[in-house]
């Protein structure tokens, strides 16, 4: 059986989700609320020590890191496969499953904690979230990200490196427009572990009312791949059902308050 930690407003979670509802497989799921420091308690922390959410459990065997375990239920189930059968259109689709990872995944948790769950976290009460803040380990989402958090939480778009984070989150929505030109998805013909990884990012900015980056044809295959996704059988029940409704009342409320900025930062004209 495979049992999956994961929690509603994680991206890296959703990722795993998808693949597993786009390879058929059936899951068992366990809720860690992420806003809430569930993530911090002992018997997590002893399957991943980084206090970070997905985990996929096979029988006894514990796997981390979204992408890696994508890789993992791809080779374990491959039907219905997630990956190309070409290795040159295999290595595409890796550049951008390591490009969420190392970059557009660091911006996301900036951005995110920027624009909307600063408020979330503020409505645990001052004692609460001093702990929340303080159990973060030193090694979590990225190697900087208990100070990180911190700032961000603090002081908003005023946190050193707030501007870099959502100007490069945007280079990446940029790019992926570029390299849809081959589409109609990210590696070409075929829907695979790159769409999949992408997904949750560009719903959280949708969420979050920053369509603004793509709509209004600034990024008109975006546009379009956004709408070819919102269509998959996929993408309610994976990505939107599983997203506790004051959550998504503090995104949809929170973001939209931040498109100026974030539209300033950017440089999109008024
Ligand atoms: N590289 C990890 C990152 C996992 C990660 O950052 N998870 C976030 C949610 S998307 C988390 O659990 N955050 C907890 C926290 O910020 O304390 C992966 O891809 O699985």
């Amino acid at each position: 059986m495979l049992v999956l930690y994961h929690h509603g407003s994680s991206v890296c979670a959703a990722k795993v989700r998808l693949a597993l509802a786009e390879k058929n497989l059936p899951w068992e799921g366990r809720y860690i609320d992420i806003l809430k420091g569930e993530q911090f308690a002992p018997e997590f922390r002893k399957l991943n020590p980084k206090s970070v959410v997905p985990v996929l459990v096979d029988d006894d065997r514990v796997i981390t890191e979204s992408t890696v375990i994508n890789e993992y239920l791809q080779e374990r189930f491959p039907q219905p496969s997630i990956f190309p059968a070409d290795p040159l259109a295999r290595t595409r689709m890796r550049v951008w499953t390591k490009a969420v990872d190392e970059a557009l995944h660091p911006a996301c948790a900036a951005l995110t904690f920027i624009t909307s769950h600063r408020h979330t976290i503020a409505k645990l009460g001052p004692e609460k979230m001093k702990e929340f803040l303080d159990s973060t380990p030193t090694i979590s989402v990225t190697p900087t990200w208990k100070a990180q958090k911190r700032l961000f939480v603090e002081q908003g778009f005023d946190a050193p490196g707030a501007h870099e984070m959502i100007r490069l989150y945007d280079y990446y929505m940029r790019k992926m427009d570029e390299d849809l030109k081959d589409g109609p998805w990210m590696v070409g013909g075929m829907f695979t572990a790159a769409d999949i990884s992408l997904i949750p990012y560009v719903n959280r900015l949708d969420m979050l009312g920053l369509s603004g980056l793509w709509e209004r044809g600034r990024l008109p295959r975006l546009d379009d791949w956004w709408q070819r996704v919102k269509a998959r059988p996929s993408f309610m029940p994976q990505i939107i059902d599983w997203i506790p409704e004051s959550l998504t009342n503090d995104l949809r409320t929170y973001g939209p308050q931040s498109w100026p900025e974030v539209k300033r930062i950017v440089g999109i004209a008024a």
